[in-house]
């Protein structure tokens, strides 16, 4: 009745103020690295190439006989999360693909009986972790290898008469247990995590029986992981409410809102358009791309999540070091424009092809050039307090023209970024928060 609405309402606001309090240092480090590893690493086309060319377990099972990721060195990997400027990290401990880079003890698809003979896992985590990175792990809730796993619409073997036929006796509650289980491993045996990543439920809409977080037992999960770990961040992936949304491989055009509130959001993009090592794949992003995209994700309130894919031999490949590194170029000058930043306050109207982040506890305003390298900028479309300014690209002054207000500039706040120029401000007055 009412009392049972009343404290129903009361725990909603408990868990607002509690997922909030979580969230402060996910929203200040606003930088993260995605890492998509597996066995379609070795395949070198895609981490969907399983179900793209329907490989049966036994096709497949090459790729787990030769995964022998002789080259790895997760301290590299970490050195160079480190050089870009990101601040956590996410990696697919298990894909769609059911092969999983940790000592399990629920299924012998696991590292630990691969070539590699060990735990992928735990070497990670504190290389990582020794360099204050955050670390974040993404379970994928699809699984194309467990015997009791749904056979969904994307599942590899889904057109396989012979397959479907001997298929019938799936028990998916099974499967249930099992993700319970090894969500239960990971956040009991691997330190402290910060993100818990689930990646997407399309066995619910295979019309499986249950919808989404039925089909998952969401709610109950979300207990136990809130249990074993209070203060990780969930992602919004088991069709419950999480901490984070999360749009894929989009920019949204303004600052998510979920029933008319801004929200934590985090983006999550590629540099080629695959998430696994796609050798042959050619559409990779200019570093420039990637720092705006960057700055546009924290302009509108977001996270970035990038994401490297490294081979099959354990190594992130050059294209991914050269734009890591291009990135760490643009962070090393212009970090506190992202690090503790969010979007402007309303009152201040971006000008065309820039951007605009802002640091509410230095109140710092900082103006992003995308259009660089116009040699007087005439940024028009100030509102509010300052009309115009013109920007001498050597920055050596910035004049306000009818401005009722002067900003003053930091000293060599304006140099030379690589992708996008970025003019570190002092607004005039303190925004109220
Ligand atoms: O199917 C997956 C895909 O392989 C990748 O893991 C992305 C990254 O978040 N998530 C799913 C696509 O939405």
């Amino acid at each position: 009745g009412l009392e049972a609405l009343q404290l129903n309402r009361k725990a909603q606001e408990q868990e607002r103020l509690d997922s909030a309090q979580r969230a402060k240092w996910f929203t200040h480090d606003r930088f993260g690295m995605y890492i998509h590893w597996g066995l379609y690493a070795l395949g070198a086309r895609h981490e969907w190439m399983r179900s793209r060319e329907f490989l049966s377990n036994e096709q497949y099972d090459k790729y787990f006989k030769h995964f022998d990721p002789d080259l790895y060195d997760p301290e590299l990997w970490a050195d160079l999360a480190a050089e870009a400027g990101m601040k956590y990290m996410v990696v697919t401990a298990k894909h769609h693909e059911g092969f999983c880079l940790w000592d399990t003890k629920l299924t012998a698809y696991n590292a630990m009986n691969s070539p590699a003979k060990r735990d992928l896992l735990r070497p990670m985590l504190s290389a990582f972790r020794d360099r204050d990175i955050r670390t974040g792990l993404y379970y994928s809730l699809l699984d194309w290898h467990h015997p009791h796993y749904t056979v969904d619409v994307k599942h590899p073997l889904r057109y396989n008469e012979a397959f479907l036929a001997q298929s019938k006796e799936r028990d998916f509650a099974q499967y249930v247990e099992f993700l319970f289980g090894q969500t239960k491993e990971l956040l009991s045996e691997y330190g402290k995590v910060d993100v818990l990543f689930y990646d997407f439920s399309i066995a619910a809409e295979a019309g499986f029986e249950g919808k989404g977080k039925e089909a998952w037992q969401s709610e109950r999960l979300v207990r136990m992981i809130r249990e074993l770990q209070p203060n990780i961040m969930l992602n919004d992936r088991l069709q419950i409410a999480g901490d984070i949304t999360t749009p894929e491989q989009y920019q949204p055009r303004e600052w998510i809102k979920v029933n008319g509130e801004r929200v934590v959001w985090e983006a999550c993009h590629t540099f080629s358009g695959s998430w696994g090592y796609y050798r042959d794949e050619e559409s990779w992003k200019s570093i420039d791309m990637l720092v705006q995209m960057m700055i546009d994700t924290v302009s509108k309130g977001g996270n970035l999540l990038l994401n490297v894919g490294p081979t099959g031999r354990g190594e992130f490949d050059e294209r991914a070091v050269d734009r890591l590194k291009g990135i760490g170029v643009w962070m090393r000058r212009h970090n506190r424009s992202i690090y503790g930043c969010t979007a402007a306050p309303e009152e201040y109207a971006c000008p065309q092809d820039c951007r605009f982040t802002y640091n509410p506890s230095t109140n710092r305003l900082y103006l992003h050039v995308f259009s660089w390298p116009f040699k007087h900028l005439h940024l028009y479309g100030f509102s509010g307090k300052i009309a115009y300014a013109q920007l001498l690209h050597d920055a050596s002054e910035i004049r306000m023209v009818q401005g009722e207000q002067e900003m003053t500039m930091e000293a060599g706040a304006f140099n030379e970024g690589r992708a996008a120029d970025t003019l570190t401000l002092e607004l005039p007055v303190k925004k109220p928060n």
